[in-house]
């Protein structure tokens, strides 16, 4: 498949930081939350390779933030998700599935709990801010609801640590997986997460100062020689292995999060309100008929543009792979499918047509590592 130039305009929103990533050599971009998001730099298997080695510098400004403050934020964030947060916590940070009155979703972001009334949602690729404004207008709920100005700076790779470390001090280290904490640099104040869209390791800083940032940017090059830091974004090969799921691309609103493989996020004894509990109450009695799996398929090479059918031997569809790359570690191509159940057992081959031609592949679970 051929690529063409992406036309840039205010719509499509460029970052405080594209003018450096641009000079740096970004090479593919995709849009995300109307925004610009890199996909790659000197090439998916080079940032891949350097990714697993050492640290990246991601400009993630794309992961917007849906801001929910006042008297009833609590009720409304609780209205959207299916993960019980009656008991969560402020400098915590929870992956939560938001969900629709049919029990399907919306959304998969990370929820920050800023404090008791105040909440930011780091969203993926959907206008949650609508939906949100829409349930704060029906239900009659005093809250503010706002996409603040935030462009965050992901960390990412082994060599993190340290690189955080030599900019923002020691205590850093402490900071646990999914909390968050204010960090200093040069005089202003940084929310800092050990988060981020790889099972690298690293960090997340929420910056809410631009120019503060694009001297942060700056000096994380500066300083990070020493640890071969280079310029990345979420690598499609590393997430697929590592089974981070990508909202639009994996799953989408004509799922349920039970299909997602988001039991794990899910509350439905709890006393939480939120929109779709009984019909995914009805859903998880009933079993559903289809969920995501890993596949692995035999060739060196899959083009994505849209979903691809699998079949077996008679022709009876198997599945529909939604992302899917190749693989340097496994030598094969990986992906991940929605698979029919009874094609759920792992010994199942099937066989699906790339570039007219025809390749022999079996499922797998997820994570692939
Ligand atoms: N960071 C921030 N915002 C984001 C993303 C992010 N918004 C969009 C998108 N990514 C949201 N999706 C995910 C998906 C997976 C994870 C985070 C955000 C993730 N999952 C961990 C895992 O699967 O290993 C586990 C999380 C847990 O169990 O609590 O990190 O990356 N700011």
């Amino acid at each position: 498949m051929k690529n063409f130039p992406i036309s840039k305009s205010r719509r499509l929103r460029s970052t405080p930081y594209t003018d450096r990533i641009e000079n740096q050599g970004v090479s593919a971009y995709t849009v995300y939350n109307h925004m610009l998001l890199p996909a790659s730099f000197v090439s998916l298997e080079a940032d891949y390779h350097h990714l697993k080695e050492f640290v990246q510098v991601w400009d993630v400004a794309a992961e917007r933030q849906v801001e929910i403050s006042g008297k009833d934020s609590a009720e409304l964030v609780q209205l959207m998700t299916c993960r019980d947060l009656t008991k969560s916590k402020v400098g915590k940070c929870y992956y939560a599935p938001l969900i629709d009155d049919h029990g399907n979703l919306v959304n998969d972001p990370i929820i920050n709990k800023l404090a008791e009334d105040r909440w930011w949602l780091s969203i993926a690729d959907s206008d949650v801010i609508f939906f949100a404004k829409g349930l704060a207008a029906g239900n009659n709920f005093e809250v503010k609801i706002k996409e603040p100005n935030v462009n965050i700076l992901a960390v990412q790779g082994p060599l993190a640590d340290k690189l955080m470390a030599k900019v923002f001090g020691e205590k850093i280290s402490e900071l646990k997986f999914f909390n968050f904490d204010y960090f200093d640099f040069k005089g202003v104040k940084h929310f800092i997460a050990r988060s981020g869209w790889s099972k690298q390791g690293g960090f997340e800083i929420y910056v809410e100062n631009s120019e503060s940032g694009q001297d942060l940017y700056d000096h994380l090059f500066e300083v990070g020689k020493e640890f071969n830091v280079k310029p990345g974004c979420p690598n499609l090969i590393e997430r697929i292995e590592g089974a981070l799921l990508s909202y639009g691309n994996d799953f989408d609103n004509r799922d349920n999060p039970l299909e997602a493989n988001f039991d794990k996020y899910m509350n439905l004894e709890s006393g939480a309100k939120f929109l779709g509990k009984e019909r995914l109450k009805q859903i998880r009695d009933k079993g559903i008929t289809r969920k995501l799996m890993g596949v692995k398929i035999d060739h060196t090479d899959i083009d994505m543009y849209c979903e691809k059918t699998l079949f077996d031997d008679n022709n009876d569809i198997v599945g529909f792979v939604r992302s899917a790359a190749y693989s340097p570690t496994f030598k094969k191509v990986i992906g991940i499918a929605m698979i029919n159940k009874p094609y759920w057992n792992l010994d199942h081959p099937f066989k699906i047509e790339i570039n007219e031609k025809i390749y022999v592949g079996t499922v797998c679970d997820l994570p692939f590592i």
